[in-house]
């Protein structure tokens, strides 16, 4: 019996053996990656602008130092993930003139505006605690450079959860104030995080073919409802309250009931209309542009470097 090439591809899959760069993959496979990750790799580029807008007015010096760190880990995992995709032929200039034209998504989150240094606390505890439950499972995609990729990434991811987590606590037990803002930061990111899992699977056009190629390990759902369950226990022990009336706990399915997500809000944010989309590829562009001095000079120095190793 002869299997096709499609058929022993599926069947390394099912067997959970990683894809190299190397090895032969369906042609919707590499798309499909390119996808994938560098939609992940430009959202931890425009991830970097909600953040750095507020390195200048950390409230301490080692809170400014942690932030900065941070921020520049986050440049880091966007240049590994542009490394991986590479892997599969796309191109680092292209994939970047898709982001900077606005063709190209990132996640919905970050185009949501920092307005008090709570949201400093709210971005590492809910954005980086989504993100850490969407790419720990991640560290067994099928295709081996993604995968190597989040192991580091997901280890640093965890430094920033607990960063952002500790924010919230400071602020929890501080002033009737400082409580407050830390509720408010709450209330304005607890649902667009949720909408960072993407859509409901039944609207996932994704989905079914990731998990059956092993790129996803768990659905939208799977991990949106994992997210719930994880993070209501840890509002209630920093005396925060979920801005959902709905959410209740479900014993017969181990697990909170919740409400509704907002769809419409979602589908605007990714369609380019949310509440900072155009400030943010701006800033993006205009970064990319003012770095141009340093592209040529690494370039220069290399040509330099290559005649002297020459002679
Ligand atoms: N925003 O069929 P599906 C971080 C799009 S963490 C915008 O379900 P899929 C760390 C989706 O692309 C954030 N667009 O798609 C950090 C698709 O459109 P397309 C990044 C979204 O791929 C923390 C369409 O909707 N993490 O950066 C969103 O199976 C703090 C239909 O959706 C990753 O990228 C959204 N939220 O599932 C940095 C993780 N959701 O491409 C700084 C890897 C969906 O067909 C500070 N990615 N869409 O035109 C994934 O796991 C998946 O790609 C999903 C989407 C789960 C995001």
């Amino acid at each position: 019996l002869e299997l096709t090439q499609e058929e022993q591809f599926q069947a390394r899959i099912d067997a959970d053996v990683r894809i190299e760069p190397k090895d032969w993959m369906p042609d919707a496979y590499r798309k499909t990656l390119i996808r994938q990750i560098s939609q992940h790799a430009h959202s931890e580029l425009v991830g970097m602008l909600p953040e750095g807008n507020w390195i200048t007015r950390a409230p301490s010096l080692k809170r400014k130092s942690i932030l900065l760190a941070k921020v520049q880990d986050e440049a880091g995992h966007g240049l590994y993930l542009y490394s991986a995709a590479e892997t599969l032929g796309a191109s680092r200039d292209q994939m970047l003139a898709d982001l900077h034209s606005g063709k190209a998504k990132y996640s919905s989150i970050f185009n949501y505006p920092t307005l008090s240094w709570a949201d400093m606390g709210c971005v590492g505890w809910l954005v980086d605690g989504a993100a850490i439950l969407n790419q720990v499972p991640l560290c067994r995609t099928s295709y081996g450079p993604y995968a190597r990729a989040m192991v580091r990434v997901c280890k640093e991811e965890s430094f920033h959860q607990r960063q952002g987590f500790e924010i919230m606590q400071t602020l929890c037990e501080g002033s009737p104030e400082q409580k407050a803002m830390a509720q408010e930061g709450l209330n304005r990111w607890w649902w667009p995080t949720l909408m960072m899992f993407g859509p409901a699977d039944a609207d996932s056009p994704n989905t079914a073919q990731s998990m059956n190629w092993r790129i996803k390990r768990f659905t939208n759902d799977e991990l949106r409802q994992k997210f719930v369950d994880m993070m209501v226990p840890q509002a209630e022990f920093l005396g925060l309250t979920v801005p959902d009336p709905n959410l209740k706990w479900n014993e017969a399915k181990q697990g909170y009931d919740f409400g509704d997500v907002d769809w419409e809000e979602f589908w605007n944010v990714v369609k380019g209309n949310g509440m900072c989309n155009k400030e943010r590829l701006q800033a993006r562009v205009q970064a990319h542009e003012e770095g141009a001095w340093v592209r040529e000079a690494a370039l220069a120095h290399a040509e330099k470097r290559k005649q002297r190793e020459a002679v």
